[in-house]
């Protein structure tokens, strides 16, 4: 009895934890990336030209890092998010756009996003997944590379990388965009504390009753 009582709290354990693992969707660290000013992206992201470019074929952002324009070093390769078209398109500087359309669901959105670091004026970068604006950040200059997480709900969609124009081909830095879909969610957490209890309980049984097993 005390076998099966155990063994039953341990499924409920394992099965709450898987409810609590989440699945990389996305993940792009730009290191393997060809450094290049208009960029046209990689097998993750496509870096578009921004709506009334004036040249629709250049790419609207730069990729950036070691030994060319390294504005954090010690980060590999990193995009600037507004490139060096030049051509002051509007309302978007930059849009680097995921290649997957994701579907309907809850995603955990995270990236590093620092500033301009040359002297620019503040630069705003949106993040959005298809119609959900995820964040909207505005960085100074100097602001440091940092970590960002948000979880967002979507009826589905591309991630995008919004930097609002005009251009001044000064843009937020962005790398480390990884996206994840499985959420640790509260109800998951309450079931695997649950299950926890369960075989707490199971073991104090079984040390109470000394007929047991
Ligand atoms: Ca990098
Ligand atoms: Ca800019």
């Amino acid at each position: 009895m005390k076998s099966i009582a155990f063994a039953a709290a341990a499924a409920a354990a394992v099965l709450a934890a898987q409810a609590v693992q989440a699945n990389t969707v996305l993940s792009d660290n730009f290191n393997s990336d060809t450094q290049m000013l208009n960029w046209a992206g990689d097998a993750t992201f496509s870096s578009l030209p921004g709506p009334g470019n004036q040249s629709p074929n250049i790419a609207s952002t730069d990729l950036i890092g070691t030994g060319f324009y390294d504005l954090f070093p010690g980060n590999g390769n990193y995009v600037d998010l507004d490139g060096s078209t030049g051509y002051g398109n509007m309302p978007y500087a930059g849009v680097l756009q995921s290649n997957a359309s994701f579907g309907a669901g809850t995603y955990t959105v995270s990236f590093d996003l620092g500033g301009n670091a040359r002297g620019a004026a503040a630069q705003t970068t949106q993040v959005w997944l298809g119609s959900t604006l995820v964040a909207s950040l505005t960085l100074d200059s100097s602001a440091p590379l940092t970590a960002y997480s948000y979880t967002a709900s979507t009826t589905g969609g591309n991630l995008v990388f919004d930097e609002l124009g005009p251009s001044d081909q000064q843009g937020n830095i962005l790398d480390n965009v990884s996206m994840t879909t499985g959420v640790p969610e509260p109800a998951a957490w309450t079931m695997m504390l649950l299950g926890v209890g369960l075989i707490g309980g199971a073991l104090r049984r079984s040390r109470l009753d000394p007929v047991a097993g």
